[in-house]
Order: C-alpha cells, then sequence, then structure tokens
C-alpha cells in the first residue's frame, strides 16, 4: 500500500491538506471520521492500516441502527497525518470545502484484516467517542456497505444529527414577546363624517 493516488490527486502548494508519507507504528490502530463539506457532504470514514489510512466516502455517515445500511465508497488511501486535518480544501481543488474531524479513537480487527479486505468483508472494533462497538463493511456490487452489527452501542437515535447547545434550546422556547392583554385587540376604527350625500 502507497499513497500514489492521494499525492497524484492532489497540489500541496495549495491545499492545506498534509503530504504525508507511509508510517509503520507499533501501538494502537488509529480510527477516525472526517465530516467533509464538498460538493456534497459526506462523512469520510478511516481506518489504519500498513502506515497508511483506508479511506472510505460515506455520503450519508454511519448509522448505529443495524438494520441501515450506509453506502461506504472505497477512495484513495491516506496518510495517517490526514485523521488530524481540519481545514479548508480550497475551491477548485481536489475535495474543494470544509474538513472537521467528527469522530476519533482506535480500532481493532476481529478477524484477518488482508482476508477481509479481498473477500470484502471486515469485521471490527471500534473505539471512537461517537462509535463504537462491533461493525462491519461488507462489498457488494454497487459498493461497500458500513452496517453497526447488535450489541449494546446499537440505537435508533441518529448519531449524525448534530444537537443545539442547551442555551440554545432554552433560548428557543421563551416567548419573544409579552402576551398583549386582551383590550388591546380592540380594533379601533376612524371616525367618519357623514358627508350627507
Ligand atoms: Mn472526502
Amino acid at each position: 500500500m502507497a499513497l500514489e493516488r492521494y499525492h497524484k490527486k492532489r497540489n500541496f502548494e495549495v491545499t492545506p491538506e498534509p503530504k504525508g508519507e507511509v508510517r509503520r507504528r507499533a501501538n494502537k490502530l488509529a480510527y477516525v471520521i472526517q465530516k467533509h463539506a464538498a460538493s456534497r457532504l459526506h462523512y469520510d470514514f478511516r481506518l489504519e492500516w500498513n502506515g497508511v489510512l483506508l479511506s472510505w466516502a460515506v455520503p450519508k455517515g454511519p448509522s448505529l441502527d443495524p438494520s441501515v445500511k450506509r453506502l461506504a465508497m472505497p477512495v484513495e488511501d491516506h496518510p495517517l497525518e490526514y485523521g488530524g486535518f481540519e481545514g479548508v480544501i480550497p475551491e477548485g481543488e481536489y475535495g474543494g470545502g470544509t474538513v472537521m474531524v467528527w469522530d476519533r479513537g482506535t480500532w481493532e480487527p476481529e478477524l484477518d484484516v488482508e482476508e477481509g479486505l479481498r473477500k470484502g468483508d471486515l469485521k471490527f472494533t471500534l473505539h471512537g467517542e461517537k462509535l463504537k462497538g462491533s461493525w462491519v463493511l461488507v462489498k457488494t456490487k454497487l459498493g461497500w456497505l458500513l452496517i453497526k452489527h447488535r450489541d449494546e452501542f446499537a440505537s435508533k437515535e441518529d448519531v449524525t444529527v448534530e444537537h443545539p447547545p442547551i442555551a440554545a434550546t432554552i433560548s428557543a422556547e421563551l416567548p419573544t414577546q409579552p402576551k398583549m392583554p386582551p383590550c388591546a385587540l380592540i380594533i379601533l376604527r376612524p371616525m367618519s363624517w357623514n358627508s350627507g350625500k
């Protein structure tokens, strides 16, 4: 695995994205999801393997509901440094738009990774802040599917919904104007003189 495709697609004199290199590490394997507001909003799902980040673009983002399958299109391997990248890729550049880290942590393969990738059936456990527990990436004719396995971290809650800060919720519930007293509802009509016609 290498980063040729990653390097070829980008002009590092223009984009703030890291150039990066293949870096094998002995510690835990990194996991990250970046929310990428490119021409189409998507979530970039990345798993460290063999010194790079294996990457899939998930248009709708992950679902905690095991009955929901989310399309995950494989994209080029990214350098490990990319996992910490947040910023704005200039318009007109590859992937132009805002990138922010949406979730991060570590992952553990549940079965042999090379065989899983070859067969198109990669089972793994995520230790993220938002995503936890057992997941699978399955290859189909249309692309890969990201699916949550049934465990204590499965839920019907939509994990991609941004919850507004508590203060904003409270102020939204407060009436913006004091209620009008009933007498103010009497409509005053201007007096008109009978002109005699
Ligand atoms: Mn992307």
